[in-house]
């Protein structure tokens, strides 16, 4: 309470007014986009799972893109900022066995307290749009998906390795196997391999489109793009036969057919057909293709394989060389077989040092190389560039590349182009997930759930030591769509990757029950303009996603979108104060709620927008919190003020030279945050937010302002801070005597900055510093006045005759009539030009030049306690303005 004539406490309780503007925010649908919005700007981040809680990335994440979504809305643009619940997972399984609940409830418990918590830090999302992965009438349009991707001959079977944990009879997700020694996270049985049918999407049809697309994502960062681009590895190569006596031909992949002359030895995959039908019978060779086939992937080093017994022909020389099977070559890539050639791949020449494999050169340094073929011992170690041919009979002396081709045509291969990009397995041997539309019928095979029969829902969770699924035997058995007798359900559950591939398209029409969106405005909508996540995601969310869209834009689902996110910046992370990623165990975690209870959400979104880029990574720190937190209270106190008539004490003042270089200070400020903003530099936005506001209270210091002036200025803050402190800037722009909601009715200010403004600002600063020197240097105590003398027409003239030269400064500026007319001074500084030509900037016109310093003068007034005058050249003591240059006013300082 407050008694009467008691001065009330000024600053704002973000207890109180947080929640007031969320609720006001809720009632007016501030953040809703309607149906028939035309091409709203798309501004999304990467929803988030559903663990429970919100931690720093997330909020930093969604605040930098709300911070846009409302810039933007303030700038009067629509906009589509929705949110939704990456919902599926393993973790839901793991609480629940914990918990004795289930998956289900308590992903919904989840996603209730983390919508809390989005409400609470202000999120502005349209909540009509929301997306929820694991609700029925989402995951439907997976299997619905599944079907089409199936029809348009997408999806195979395909046989793949899986952990397998013997005592519980399932298979293990890669995350539940624990440990070095790999055991089962429930029997802590060590675990298996096996090959077992999976469901794919042959994501490898669109390997040439996915990368060549690459080029033009000017809007995502170049590191993401060269990861995906690796991922898609493109390789060029060529496949070319070798005869293996009594297996037939066999296809080998190679980047170097050049070096064919040099193959020492070939090498099966341990999965290659001829591998095995040697294995049958050859009992050394089956041991270690067994053992291969279990093994892990970093069990077994380059070295490992074993002679078969068998020699292949090489086509280019005529020659028997010995076939080995070897781990090191990959059955799913190329052929799966390959020739090795110690002498210049490294991988085979420690292979063939292994196995007392000789070591032939075939290529050596060109002439032109910086190499020295003398150097050059492959006995030694392999050389793997490029060169020219040796040892290569009527070969010798071409070029690796011209070789290449040739030999395509002379040893009867086929060019061939490989990609690392593997099919997409999307089988999950688990319970909480999309179910895959598919029945098992002894009969007819696999065939597709009808489409009137989605969608298949996930029976009730069982406990139950296997995949609660193959538990489920009523929900399992049902009739053959196509025969109708019995069968089987598949009981394997979708990738939750899938479900992140096209939620954004769902956000578009949320509800529609008739398709998985609407064509014809995800047409309009799409691409997502603005699209903001964790670098996480670099690969294999980001390339499903475009796959899916590729896809969905072929079967004309979509028109003309073949890439689902325009612009893309990977948040950096937020660190805890010691510097070290923010975790549990380390104990350096803060906790967004905490914050938002102690300082409230706008503190927290200030301060983590002002830490760094968007893309930067930064370190928690609690003055950092408290410093964001003193200004918007300072902020407030002073609108308050304002407000209460005490700043301006309601006096019009003129606006008057102090004004007027305010004016100018706001318009810059203006422009200088637009631009920012709209590069997502939003800390170089809110410095110059902060610099505004405390050039405000020294103008209020120095003279009573102008009262247009200051809610000038005032106003201007507010709305620039607004996009990232939404709800204090409400109750300022409440407090400013404004009706309705700053959020949904208030434009952006206009943003013109005087011309050149940079180059005046630049004239001030450097004035300041210069008179702060003299001051310092000389010792003056107590300046009296402070004369500013500008350089004369002549020198302005001068400079920009130099700055425009190309090359000769002297000749150029004493070409000059009017420049000769000066004489010994103008050469003199002609020569002063001439050696600075490089660092010459960019100068006003005298006028201007003291124009800009008399509406300056009041700050080097404040600063130094002195009278300042400015004079133009003829007007100053000769002396004094001789010293002037242009940008650097002569100074003379009298105590
Ligand atoms: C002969 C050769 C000679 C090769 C030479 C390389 C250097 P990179 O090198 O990454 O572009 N390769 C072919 N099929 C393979 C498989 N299934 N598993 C493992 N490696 C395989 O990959 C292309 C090279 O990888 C191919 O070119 C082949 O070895 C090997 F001086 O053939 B090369
Ligand atoms: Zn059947």
């Amino acid at each position: 309470m407050t008694a009467p004539g008691e001065q009330r406490e000024r600053g704002f309780d973000h207890g109180e007014v947080e929640p007031k503007w969320q609720r006001a925010w809720d009632d007016a649908d501030a953040f809703r986009i309607e149906d028939d919005a035309e091409d709203p700007e798309y501004v999304l981040a990467m929803f988030p799972y559903t663990s429970g809680s919100l931690h720093m990335g997330h909020v930093r994440n969604y605040t930098i893109t709300d911070a846009y979504a409302r810039f933007e809305r303030l700038r009067g643009e629509e906009v589509l900022h929705p949110m939704g619940w990456d919902s599926f997972g393993l973790p839901a399984e793991n609480a629940a066995e914990e918990r004795d609940t289930n998956p289900r409830d308590w992903t919904m418990d989840c996603i209730d307290s983390m919508k809390e918590q989005m409400s609470a830090m202000g999120f502005g999302y349209d909540w009509d749009r929301e997306v929820t992965t694991c609700d029925p009438d989402y995951y439907r349009w997976n299997q619905w998906l599944f079907k089409r991707f199936r029809d348009e001959g997408l999806v195979e079977r395909q046989s793949s390795e899986l952990n397998w944990c013997p005592s519980c009879e399932t298979v293990l997700a890669d995350e539940q196997v624990e440990g070095e020694d790999e055991l089962c996270w429930r029997c802590d049985t060590p675990i298996e391999t096996r090959e077992m049918d999976q469901w794919f999407f042959t994501i490898t049809d669109y390997a040439e489109e996915l990368l060549e697309a690459l080029d033009e994502l000017d809007g995502w960062p170049n590191n993401v793009r060269e990861m995906q681009r690796n991922w898609i590895g493109k390789q060029e190569g060529a496949s070319v036969a070798f005869e293996i006596p009594g297996y037939g031909e066999v296809d080998i992949f190679t980047t170097r057919l050049d070096t064919i002359h040099g193959a020492t030895f070939f090498s099966l995959a341990p999965g290659h057909p001829v591998a095995q039908e040697i294995a049958e019978g050859n009992d050394e060779v089956a041991e270690y293709v067994e053992m291969a086939e279990n093994a892990d992937e970093d069990e077994l080093d380059v070295t490992s394989g074993v002679f078969t017994g068998e020699y292949a022909v090489n086509p280019a020389t005529g020659e028997e060389i010995p076939v080995y099977v070897a781990d090191y070559v990959l059955t799913d890539v190329g052929t799966g077989a390959l020739y090795a050639v110690p002498g210049h791949d490294e991988r085979d020449h420690e292979f063939a040092e292994a196995h007392d494999v000789p070591i032939e050169q075939v290529v050596e340094p060109a002439p032109d190389a910086e190499a020295d073929p003398e150097d050059v011992d492959v006995q030694e170690a392999a050389y793997p560039e490029d060169g020219v041919l040796v040892n290569s009979g009527e070969y010798d002396g071409l070029e690796s590349a011209e070789a290449r081709d040739r030999f395509v045509e002379e040893f009867d291969g086929e060019h061939r182009t490989e990609y690392n990009l593997r099919d997409w397995g999307i089988s999950r041997q688990r319970y909480w997930g999309t179910p895959i539309p598919m029945i098992r019928c002894e009969e007819c095979g696999y065939v597709p759930v009808p489409d009137e029969d989605l969608p298949v829902e996930l029976p009730e969770f069982v406990h139950t030591t296997g995949n609660p699924l193959d538990a489920a035997e009523e929900w399992k058995c049902v009739d053959c769509p196509e025969c109708g007798g019995e069968a089987v359900r598949e009981t394997d559950t979708m990738d939750t990757f899938v479900d992140s591939s096209w939620y954004f398209l769902r956000y578009v029409s949320p509800d529609l029950d008739a398709a998985p969106f609407d064509s014809e405005r995800a047409s309009d909508w799409m691409p997502v303009d603005r699209y903001v996540g964790g670098i996480e995601h670099a690969v294999m969310h980001l390339l499903y996603a475009r796959f899916f869209t590729k896809v969905l834009d072929d079967v004309d689902l979509v028109e003309d979108v073949r890439e689902p996110f325009a612009d893309l910046t990977n948040q950096g992370m937020v660190l805890g104060e010691d510097g070290d990623k923010m975790s549990k165990s380390k104990g350096n975690g803060v906790s967004p709620q905490r914050i938002v209870d102690e300082y409230g959400a706008d503190t927290a979104r200030l301060f983590i927008m002002e830490a760094a880029q968007p893309e930067k990574e930064f370190a928690w720190s609690a003055e950092g919190v408290q410093s964001a937190h003193d200004f918007l209270q300072n902020l407030y106190t002073l609108v308050e003020e304002y407000a209460a008539g005490e700043v301006t004490g309601g006096a019009d003042g003129s606006a008057g030279a102090v004004g007027e270089y305010v004016v100018r200070e706001i318009d810059a400020t203006v422009a200088t945050a637009t631009a920012e903003y709209e590069k997502f530099r939003f800390n170089h936005a809110l410095q110059a937010v902060r610099e505004q506001v405390s050039l405000l209270r020294r103008y209020r210091e120095h003279t009573t302002p102008d009262a247009d002036t200051f809610e000038r200025g005032l106003v201007a803050a507010v709305k620039l801070l607004a996009p990232v402190a939404p709800h204090v800037t409400e109750e300022m722009w409440n407090l400013l005597g404004n009706d309705g909601l700053l959020a949904a009715d208030a434009d952006w200010p206009d943003a013109d900055a005087p011309a050149d403004y940079d180059v005046e600002r630049r004239l001030v600063e450097n004035t300041r510093a210069d008179v702060r020197d003299i001051v310092e240097t000389v010792g003056i105590e107590d300046p009296e006045t402070v004369t500013l003398a500008v350089a004369p027409e002549w020198m302005h003239r001068a400079h920009e005759l130099a700055a425009g030269a190309d090359g000769d400064v002297v000749g150029t500026v004493m070409g000059d009539e009017q420049l000769r007319q000066q004489g010994e001074d103008a050469a003199d500084f002609a020569k002063d030009l001439a050696a600075q030509q490089e660092a010459l900037d960019e100068q006003l016109s005298p006028e201007r030049e003291r124009a800009a310093l008399e509406r300056a003068a009041w700050l080097l007034e404040r600063e130094f306690g002195a009278d300042v005058v400015v004079r133009s050249a003829d007007e100053a003591d000769p002396d004094l303005a001789g010293k002037a240059e242009p940008g650097r006013p002569a100074i003379d300082i009298a105590e």
